[in-house]
């Protein structure tokens, strides 16, 4: 059986060179990449893609991986930027969007991390924290960001019965990375927690249609050093994406 072709959602960098001006290139980090590679899969990177072209391109690989990034433009989710809200890419908000929908339609299995997990409920309908520590007062510092290789920052509560205490093999909690400003606050229509910190803030979900796989998570298990959690996460994926493929 041939590999499985991932895509990842790109971000975008410019950059001023001389004699050339501003050169923009499009790209993810190698921990995303080496994620899929160790695990088996060939990972892809398109460019910013239009709806039309997002439809194109998801029916030439295998599954879907919504990258971690910068901040959500508020205006998808009908709020006014606040003064807290930190640097956006609206492009990347159309291109991301443009392959969740896509992937939907071709029922291609999506796995969606950080910013990817806030990009899907926004998706479905739902709303965000533009700043978690601002609106909330959480005690939880989840802007943790020495914590990217472990599972320190704070605990992760499995919701019973869901597909993440599957995956977990009965475990009721474990920790977490926690490197994030904003974070779920209105959940979208179909958008069904699995994992939650301990001040209630929904941190890993997915949706049961009963046609397409898609499980979102705020943390970071592309980073942290290989170990049960994290492995678990993207033995599921890839082995809804294998299904697919016979
Ligand atoms: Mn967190």
């Amino acid at each position: 059986m041939r590999k499985p072709i991932i895509a990842l959602t790109p971000d975008q960098v410019s950059q001023e060179l001389p004699v050339f001006g501003t050169i923009t290139e499009s790209g993810t980090n190698h921990w995303n990449i080496g994620w899929l590679q160790r695990n088996g899969a060939v990972p892809v990177i398109p460019a910013f893609l239009s709806d039309e072209d997002a439809d194109e391109f998801i029916q030439t690989v295998d599954g879907l991986f919504v990258t971690g990034g910068a901040d959500i433009d508020p205006a998808r989710y009908g709020e006014e930027v606040l003064p807290f809200c930190d640097a956006r890419e609206p492009e990347r908000d159309a291109s991301d969007i443009a392959l969740i929908k896509a992937a939907l339609k071709h029922d291609k299995p999506i796995i969606m991390i950080c910013r990817g997990c806030q990009m899907g409920n926004v998706f479905f309908g739902g709303t965000l924290y533009q700043d978690i520590e601002k609106q909330t007062g959480s005690a939880i510092n989840h802007r943790d960001y020495p914590s990217f290789l472990g599972e320190g920052s704070h605990e992760m509560l499995i919701v019973p019965g869901t597909p993440l205490a599957e995956m977990m093999d009965g475990e009721t909690s474990f920790g977490v990375s926690s490197m994030h400003h904003q974070g779920i606050k209105d959940l979208g229509k179909g958008v069904l927690p699995m994992g939650k910190a301990p001040d209630g803030l929904v941190e890993s979900w997915y949706i049961d249609n009963g046609v397409n796989y898609v499980r979102a998570y705020q943390w970071h298990p592309e980073i942290q050093a290989p170990n049960r959690h994290a492995q678990a996460i993207i033995n599921d994926f890839l082995k809804a994406v294998r299904a697919r493929m016979k």
